[in-house]
């Protein structure tokens, strides 16, 4: 094809009233020079340009859909709105998930209009929101590829939504901001320390209504001297029960009715403990403890130590080995991870480790970055989220990213009363659930508070040392925002 370009040029030289010889020999030059610019295919005595190689065949098109969703679970979050699960796609060219709801069976999403998209991978839940309570609904997950194939044969699940469970109002605390909208909807669990004479486990729901109250029986906690805070810490199991940790008593598992179902006592644990997928738990003995001391244990469920792990292998060098401070690492959390190995938050060194089963430790985190950590937990993206504590800056929840060191998220807490912060959760949608000693709130990724619950009986005045040891003892310490058999911590 010709440039229109080249004929305007010819036109303008003829118009310009040179001689008609003249015209002739510069529009034969010109034409030449453009056939062989061009590559046109005329055989002028000049070498054409070798040709391009064309494919056989044009790319293969894709057309293969992702594999199917598998593991969708749907649980009831109250009130018109239902959890899913999933898990994570393996497509190598996954471009999004499309969340599916319908009243009838879902067997194809053809024709079926999607409720949601999904662009991060790592995002494997949602909470569905709007429906209607108390009819059944079925709900479908598929993964769709860069080029938009979709599988759309399904296996959908169904799921009813039932109103919200009321509970008793209790005057000494309750929410007083709640934006429905725009949070991660379910219960809150929560260690309540505020009353000593009466140290309970609670559940609200998302008014703040106590639905669900257990107080802790004398008989199972440490009522006098050392040990009694801070690290009351409480989570719910798969089971519905209910694991604590009564600092320098022992764990407990009791069932929703305070029956005791399982105990493993010692005077030494302090601020944590999980129950392991395998039924083992884990957890820290770190209020007060020496370097002679295990910071970490694990137990069976027959109450065999099977795992420890001694800080002393590790720090007994500078500038660890002459730290004191309420012990010499008052080592606050512990967390098995996926691949095997342990995250431990060595308060009183400002790091957090993770070590392998052999007790080595692997990776410092958190170096420079966190002071005094509480309550580190690894996201699905492999971020960490932990708490930070300063004497002159607002407590914080901190995300980093491992691999750069680099902080990505935070939310400080700038009220003093509130101090200290020490548990800071994110929530499936992206928002953080953080506890403060007299407030919880949730933020969003833009770091609006959209729900909080207020202990309104108790003010903390931090700025002495009996208040500030009130409010480590007797405020708020840890909260998980839990739904049906999943805690969020
Ligand atoms: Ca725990
Ligand atoms: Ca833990
Ligand atoms: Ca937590």
């Amino acid at each position: 094809m010709c440039d229109c370009r080249d004929n305007v040029q010819m036109k303008r030289l003829i118009e310009m009233g040179q001689n008609e010889i003249t015209s002739r020999v510069l529009l034969a030059l010109l034409i030449i020079s453009h056939l062989v610019i061009s590559g046109c295919d005329i055989k002028l005595g000049v070498p054409a340009p070798p040709p391009i190689p064309t494919p056989a065949s044009s790319p293969p098109t894709d057309t293969m859909p992702p594999a199917q969703i598998m593991g969708l679970i749907a649980a009831d979050a109250y009130d018109g709105r239902i959890n899913l699960w999933w898990d994570k796609s393996t497509a190598d060219d996954f471009d999004h998930y499309t969340v599916y709801a319908s009243q009838p069976e879902i067997t194809s999403v053809v024709d079926i209009a999607p409720r949601q998209q999904i662009k991060d991978i790592s995002i494997t839940t949602y909470q569905v929101t709007g429906l209607e309570a108390g009819i059944r609904y079925y709900f479908a997950v598929t993964a769709v590829d860069k080029t938009g194939n979709e599988n759309k044969n399904v296996t959908s699940v169904i799921s009813l939504s039932t109103p919200m469970p009321r509970g008793k109002i209790d005057p000494e605390l309750g929410v007083d901001v709640y934006q429905p909208d725009n949070v991660w909807a379910g219960t809150t669990l929560l260690p309540d320390n505020h009353n000593p004479q009466k140290p309970r486990i609670i559940e609200v729901n998302m008014p703040g209504e106590i639905i669900w109250e257990y107080v802790v029986p004398d008989s199972l906690r440490r009522v006098s001297g050392r040990g009694l805070n801070p690290g009351f810490d409480a989570e719910l199991l798969p089971n519905n029960n209910i694991l604590f940790v009564s600092p320098g008593k022992g764990v407990y598992e009791i069932d929703r009715k305070g029956n005791v179902v399982w105990s493993y006592l010692t005077a030494r644990i302090s601020h944590d403990a999980d129950r392991l997928p395998n039924g083992n738990t884990i957890f820290v003995c770190g209020d007060n403890d020496q370097k002679s001391d295990a910071q970490v244990l694990e137990v069976d469920s027959k109450g065999e130590v099977v795992w420890h792990w001694y800080a002393r292998d590790h720090f007994d060098k500078p500038p660890y080995q002459d730290i004191s401070k309420q012990g010499w690492t008052h080592t606050n959390a512990v967390t098995r991870l996926t691949n095997g190995n342990t995250l431990i938050s060595l308060r009183n060194f400002n790091v957090m480790v993770e070590v392998n089963p052999q007790g080595a430790v692997v990776r410092t985190l958190g170096e420079g970055i966190y002071n005094s950590p509480h309550d580190p937990a690894v996201l699905a993206n492999g971020n960490i989220i932990a708490v930070s504590q300063w004497r002159d800056r607002p407590h914080s929840a901190i995300e980093i990213d491992p691999e750069t060191g680099k902080i990505v998220w935070q939310f400080g807490i700038p009220l003093r009363e509130n101090w200290p912060v020490r548990d800071a959760n994110r929530l499936p949608n992206g928002n953080t659930l953080i506890t403060g000693s007299s407030r919880i709130v949730e933020v969003t990724p833009d770091k609006n508070i959209v729900w909080q619950l207020t202990l309104k009986s108790v003010k903390f005045d931090i700025s002495t040392e009996q208040g500030h040891n009130e409010a480590s003892g007797l405020g708020f310490y840890k909260a998980d925002r839990t739904i049906s058999h999943l805690s969020f911590k």
